[in-house]
């Protein structure tokens, strides 16, 4: 994998920001559950102004950081084709330069720092413009398969250590009730499941968690679906399919919670989702705010 690229971004998951609604008088117990302490993370993002920095949004994997896409003040949050709709060297150099410094973040994970080496840029196979870089000193051995994957964050004053809460994968009562909201609006198979990531997080520092959770299904209708679920603030739990894989040869084949956390530092966390498709892997990069989620960047690239 080296970043090459397989498609242009745009492919959206259908899935994409399906919300229901559901009426729940014990969701409050669910969603009110108070943030794991703050000690340790008290230099989290602070919402404080950003002066004008763009800040770079990217993925890792061992040995390679690839640019995804940018956030800026005025400018909001860009897909790297935007950034350098011109393919314009010079801005693709200034936003990756040599010794540049990410943040890596990983659920479940504590933020890792890391440095770049020079740019690089190649093109993918439909034209468009991958960027990448090298790690100063790749991430190394005995990272496995399901911590190999990073989001990476560059040029923000602040880093986010808030602590994500792990739960264990077991099919507690709100899941049931994603479980149960979902099927009723078919966006579930029938058969059993089992639940791979089940997640606790404070996005929009409310005091209340929100929920993101990865069930599997097996059988003929294998399927793995990744759902998020939040409180409205009037006992109702609202739950979005943030990213599925499908049967065809164009769907997903995986899709995966790679990351949480504020990128920006407006002190709501981003949500990444890392998926697979027959010949390639991708992000997806999610905001959250009254309305639900939004997604910010799609970028897929292969091994061709
Ligand atoms: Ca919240
Ligand atoms: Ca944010």
């Amino acid at each position: 994998m080296t970043g090459r690229g397989v498609g242009s971004p745009g492919s959206a998951s259908s899935s994409g920001t399906r919300a229901g609604l559901i009426a729940c008088a014990s969701l409050a117990l669910a969603l009110a559950a108070p943030l794991l302490s703050a000690a340790g993370g008290s230099r989290s993002a602070t919402g404080r102004g950003h002066g004008h920095a763009t800040i770079l949004v990217g993925y890792c994997d061992y040995t390679f950081v690839q640019l995804l896409g940018t956030w800026h003040p005025q400018r909001g949050w860009r897909d790297p084709t935007a950034v350098d709709g011109k393919q314009d060297e010079s801005v693709f150099r200034k936003l990756l330069p040599r010794g540049g410094k990410w943040t890596l973040y990983h659920v479940g994970r504590s933020p890792l720092v890391v440095r770049t080496a020079a740019p690089q840029r190649e093109p993918g196979v439909h034209g468009e413009q991958h960027y990448y870089a090298y790690l100063a000193s790749p991430l190394g051995d005995g990272w496995d398969t399901r911590t190999r994957h990073w989001l990476a964050v560059s040029g923000a004053e602040t880093v986010d250590r808030r602590p994500v809460k792990m739960l264990p994968n077991v099919q507690d009562s709100l899941v049931g009730m994603i479980r149960s909201d979902l099927r009723k609006r078919g966006m579930l198979p029938s058969g059993t499941f089992r639940v791979t990531q089940n997640v606790d997080a404070d996005l929009d520092r409310d005091g209340k968690s929100e929920r993101l959770v990865t069930m599997e299904f097996a059988g003929t209708a294998a399927r793995t679906v990744l759902a998020a679920a939040y409180g409205l603030g009037d006992g109702r739990l609202a739950v979005e399919v943030l990213a599925e894989t499908g049967h065809t040869a164009e769907d997903r084949t995986m899709v995966r919670l790679l990351a949480v956390a504020d990128i920006n530092g407006d002190r709501v966390r981003e949500v990444a989702v890392l998926w697979g498709i027959a010949d390639g892997m991708g992000v997806d990069v999610f905001t959250f705010g009254r309305s639900g989620f939004r997604k910010v960047y799609e970028e897929v690239w292969g091994d061709a």
